[in-house]
C-alpha cells in the first residue's frame, strides 16, 4: 500500500472548492485526499512539497489545431503533435482535443480520423482526443457519424460558416446537425458569415487597404453576431440539437447566446485568451507585425474584452480554450504570417493565415490575470471541457478512485514575482508569441499526467517522452445533461414544424 506519489502542503482547487488538501496517487489514479500535512510521512515512492502553492486539475484544452492544412490551402499550421503537446504540458495542459480535418475532396470522416491518428500516435506528450472537422457532409460521411461516436470515441465535430475551402451552406449545416443529433455528437460551429467576409475583403482591397489591421475590418462584429444568430436558429429547427459556438469574441454574439441559454436551449459557447488579452490595436503594430495577431474572429476592443470576461464570470461561456493554430511569422515554408512575396509585394491581409499560438500560455496568462475566482478558473479551463466533451470524471476533476492523477502544482503565490512572458520561455515550434512582454505572476511548477511528473520547471523542464500521451475515446457530452433534455423533446419531426 505504498503510494506512487504524494503531494503535500498544497491548496487544492476544483470547480467547486478551494481547500488545503494532501493528494495520494497510485496506479495513475488519485486514490486519496486528506487534510493538509496528514500524508507528509506516508509511505510513497515520491513526495512533492507544494509549499502552500495551489494545485489544480491538469488543463483540458478542447480546441487545438496541430499540423493542419492552412485554411488558404498553402502549407500547414506550425506545430505538429510532438511540438504542440510539448508546449501544452509546459503550460499545465495534460489533455488536448485536436481536429481531424476532412477536406472537401474527401468523402469520408473516418479516413480523416485515421490520417490524424497516424500523425499523433507515439508523438504526444499529453493525452489527446479528436473532433472531426466536417468539410464535405456527403451521405457517406454522415452515415459514418454512428461509427465515429459509438466505436471511435469521437463525440464532437466542428463545422465552418466561412473559408471557401471549408464553408458549409445552411442546408448542409442542417444535415450535419440532424446526423449529429441522432448520434449524440456535439456540433461546434465557427460562426462568421463567409459571404459578408468575401464582400468586405473585396471592398477593402478595391480601396487599396491591404495592411494587417484591415483583417479586423473585414471580420466586422456583425459577421459573428449574424452567423451566431443563424446557427442558433438552425439548431432550433432540428429540434434543439445542442451546438457549441467556438471562439466567441464580441458582446452581441454573447448576448444572443445568453438569451438562448436563458430560454433553456442547449446552446454552449467557448472563448479564448486572444479575446481577453489582445485588441484591434495589436493588429496595427508597426510594419507587418500586426500579422502576428491575425486570427478569426479578430481581437476586438477593450470594452469587448470586458464583456468576454463577464461572460466567463457569469457562465455564458462554458469553456476557455486556446484555439492554438499557429503559423510562423517568418519562415521559408508557405503558410507564414509574412505573406509578402514576389506575387504580393505589399503582403495583403487576405493572405495572412488565421490563427495564433497559445497552447502553453493559456493557463499562465489567465491564472496571472486574477480576474476569475480560482474555482471558476478550473471550471472553464479544465472541468467543463472534460464534461462537455465526454471525459469527465476521468479528466477535469480530482475524484479519488475515479480521476486520472492529472495535476498542476503552481508556485506559492509571489514566489516568482512579476516577470515578462517571452517567446524563449515557450516550447512550441513558432517564432513568436502574440503576448511577448505581458506580465505573468505564476507558472506551472510541476505538470503531472496519470501520476507521472512530465514537466518539472526547476528540475529539467520537460522530463517525459513523446510516447507517453494516450488517445482518449470519449463518451457523449455530460455537461448539464445536455442529451437528456434532447431526448425529452422527442425526435426531429417535419410535421411539428
Ligand atoms: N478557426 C479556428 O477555430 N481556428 C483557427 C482559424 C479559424 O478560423
Ligand atoms: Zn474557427
Ligand atoms: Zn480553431
Amino acid at each position: 500500500d505504498e503510494y506512487d506519489l504524494v503531494i503535500t502542503n498544497g491548496v487544492c482547487v476544483t470547480a467547486a472548492d478551494v481547500a488545503p488538501l494532501d493528494i495520494a496517487i497510485r496506479d495513475e489514479k488519485i486514490v486519496l485526499l486528506a487534510p493538509s500535512g496528514l500524508l507528509s510521512k506516508a509511505r510513497t515512492k515520491r513526495l512533492i512539497d507544494a509549499e502552500g502553492g495551489y494545485i489544480t486539475p491538469g488543463g483540458v484544452d478542447c480546441h487545438v489545431h496541430l499540423q493542419e492544412p492552412s485554411m488558404f490551402g498553402k502549407g500547414t499550421s506550425a506545430d505538429n503533435y510532438e511540438t504542440g503537446t510539448r508546449s501544452a504540458i509546459a503550460g499545465g495542459t495534460t489533455t488536448i482535443i485536436a481536429f481531424a480535418p476532412q477536406q472537401k475532396n474527401l468523402d469520408s470522416v473516418l479516413t480523416a480520423l485515421e490520417n490524424t491518428h497516424t500523425l499523433a500516435r507515439g508523438n504526444s506528450y499529453c493525452d489527446y482526443g479528436f473532433h472531426v472537422l466536417v468539410a464535405n457532409p456527403c451521405e457517406k460521411a454522415l452515415f459514418e457519424f454512428k461509427k465515429l461516436a459509438s466505436v471511435e470515441g469521437v463525440t464532437s465535430l466542428k463545422i465552418y460558416m466561412m473559408y471557401e475551402a471549408l464553408q458549409l451552406r445552411d442546408n448542409e449545416i442542417l444535415s450535419v446537425l440532424l446526423a449529429a443529433r441522432s448520434n449524440h455528437i456535439l456540433t461546434m460551429i465557427h460562426a462568421e458569415n463567409g459571404d459578408v467576409l468575401a464582400w468586405l475583403t473585396e471592398k477593402l482591397e478595391a480601396a487599396k487597404l491591404f495592411a494587417p489591421k484591415y483583417h479586423g475590418h473585414s471580420h466586422a462584429p456583425i459577421l459573428e453576431s449574424e452567423a451566431t444568430n443563424r446557427a442558433i436558429a438552425l439548431s432550433s429547427l432540428v429540434a434543439d440539437t445542442p451546438i457549441l459556438l467556438v471562439h466567441v469574441s464580441e458582446p452581441a454574439a454573447a448576448l444572443r447566446i445568453r438569451a438562448a441559454q436563458t430560454a433553456g436551449r442547449p446552446i454552449f459557447a467557448e472563448t479564448c485568451p486572444q479575446y481577453l488579452f489582445l485588441t484591434r490595436d495589436d493588429l496595427d503594430r508597426p510594419g507587418f507585425e500586426g500579422a502576428k495577431c491575425v486570427c478569426a474572429p479578430p481581437p476586438r476592443d477593450a470594452d469587448d474584452q470586458n464583456a468576454i470576461w463577464l461572460g466567463l464570470q457569469n457562465g455564458t461561456f462554458a469553456v476557455l480554450s486556446s484555439d492554438h493554430c499557429p503559423f510562423r511569422f517568418d519562415d521559408a515554408v508557405t503558410g507564414k504570417k509574412t505573406c509578402i512575396s514576389d506575387e504580393f509585394p505589399v503582403g495583403k491581409f487576405r493572405h495572412i493565415p488565421n490563427g495564433l499560438p497559445g497552447i502553453e500560455t493559456r493557463l499562465p496568462l489567465v491564472f496571472s490575470a486574477r480576474k476569475l475566482e480560482l474555482a471558476k478558473f478550473v471550471e472553464v479551463t479544465s472541468t467543463n471541457a472534460a464534461k462537455l466533451y465526454g471525459l469527465y470524471p476521468r479528466k477535469g476533476g480530482i475524484l479519488p478512485g475515479v480521476s486520472d492523477a492529472d495535476l498542476v502544482v503552481w508556485y506559492p503565490e509571489g514566489r516568482l514575482g512579476e516577470f515578462p512572458l517571452t517567446n524563449d520561455l515557450l516550447h512550441h515550434d513558432v517564432d513568436y508569441t502574440p503576448y511577448e512582454g505581458r506580465v505573468l505572476r505564476n507558472w506551472p511548477r510541476y505538470t503531472i499526467l496519470r501520476g507521472n511528473v512530465i514537466w518539472d520547471r526547476d528540475g529539467g523542464g520537460i522530463v517525459s517522452e513523446k510516447t507517453y500521451g494516450q488517445f482518449l475515446k470519449r463518451q457523449e457530452s455530460s455537461l448539464n445533461g445536455i442529451w437528456r433534455t434532447v431526448e425529452e423533446d422527442g425526435p426531429f419531426d417535419l410535421e411539428k414544424l
